[in-house]
């Protein structure tokens, strides 16, 4: 990993993720026009990429094939952003289904490293299930992010990559998911201790935080030239009782965080570059 942070920053953003109900937050962006409209917006405000959950009818979180691919369609025909679908989908989809959504020829998917408790739940990530997501993402020349919940899941990171090496593109990016309950704290001792973990292999890495250490991890990882990941699937509110509105409102803040510490928005060009993932 260079040493010294990269003029750009890469800002992914998490529209919609699969735990909180539209009944919950109406603002959430739960059907397909809703997801491109945030998703445009999200562009406009500097996002390079999009980690992707989407929903039913009812805007219950599901993986079905007709949509992933109708969504991957729409983004693709709407914006330029690289597009992540999540394969970590909600903590009730079956193994067999996250695979399955390679099937819709992402530019890039979430790769979970391992099992977590997931606040009353669990978020199954068993190694032979990683193992296979890894080998069909090499497969099918999908660009992995490795999702890091915790310590335990930087170190399977570095098992992974020696038993399978590297990913399709040749480049290795993850992210910190950090502050979910079960998983490694929000904080930026863990972010340093989780860094320095880092396998030699990794070209690039991202952070988020969830909830209330959305702010702590986003700048803690911006002192640390690190990439930032925001949206309305990690945090529902922009300060104490102050509700997110659109997605876009925390792109402006993470670029207006990443301008602080002198780094520019990533065109999503730049992260394709970045990721190496193939042009379509
Ligand atoms: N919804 C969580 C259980 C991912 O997208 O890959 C899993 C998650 C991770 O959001
Ligand atoms: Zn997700």
């Amino acid at each position: 990993m260079p040493t010294t942070p990269p003029e750009s920053i890469l800002i992914t953003v998490a529209p919609t993720g699969a735990e909180t109900t539209k009944d919950d937050c109406p603002q959430l962006p739960t059907t397909l026009e809703e997801l491109v409209a945030a998703a445009r917006e999200c562009e406009a405000a500097g996002a390079a990429m999009i980690h992707v959950h989407i929903r039913d009818a009812d805007h219950r979180p599901t993986l079905d094939q007709t949509r992933l691919r109708d969504t991957v369609q729409a983004l693709r025909e709407s914006t330029d952003l690289v597009v992540q679908l999540s394969t970590g989908g909600s903590v009730h989809d079956p193994l067999d289904a996250r695979l399955k959504v390679l099937d819709a020829e992402p530019d890039s998917c979430s790769l979970t490293m391992g099992t977590t408790n997931f606040g009353d739940d669990v978020f199954s990530n068993p190694w032979p299930f990683v193992c296979e997501l890894y080998q069909l993402t090499q497969e099918r020349g999908v660009v992995p992010e490795f999702e890091l919940f915790d310590l335990g899941h930087v170190q399977a990171l570095g098992r992974l990559l020696g038993k399978y090496g590297l990913p399709a593109g040749g480049r290795v990016h993850c992210d910190f998911v950090m502050g979910v309950p079960g998983g490694m704290p929000g904080t930026a001792a863990a972010l340093v201790a989780g860094v320095a973990l880092l396998p030699d292999e990794v070209t690039s890495w991202s952070a988020t935080g969830i909830g209330r250490s959305t702010l702590p991890v986003a700048l803690a990882a911006l002192s640390m030239g690190g990439h930032l990941r925001v949206g309305m699937e990690d945090v529902l509110t922009m300060a104490r009782g102050v509700p997110v509105e659109r997605n876009s409102q925390l792109v402006e803040r993470a670029v207006a965080l990443a301008g602080l510490a002198q780094r520019a928005p990533m065109t999503p060009d730049g992260a394709r570059d970045l990721l190496r993932v193939r042009q379509h």
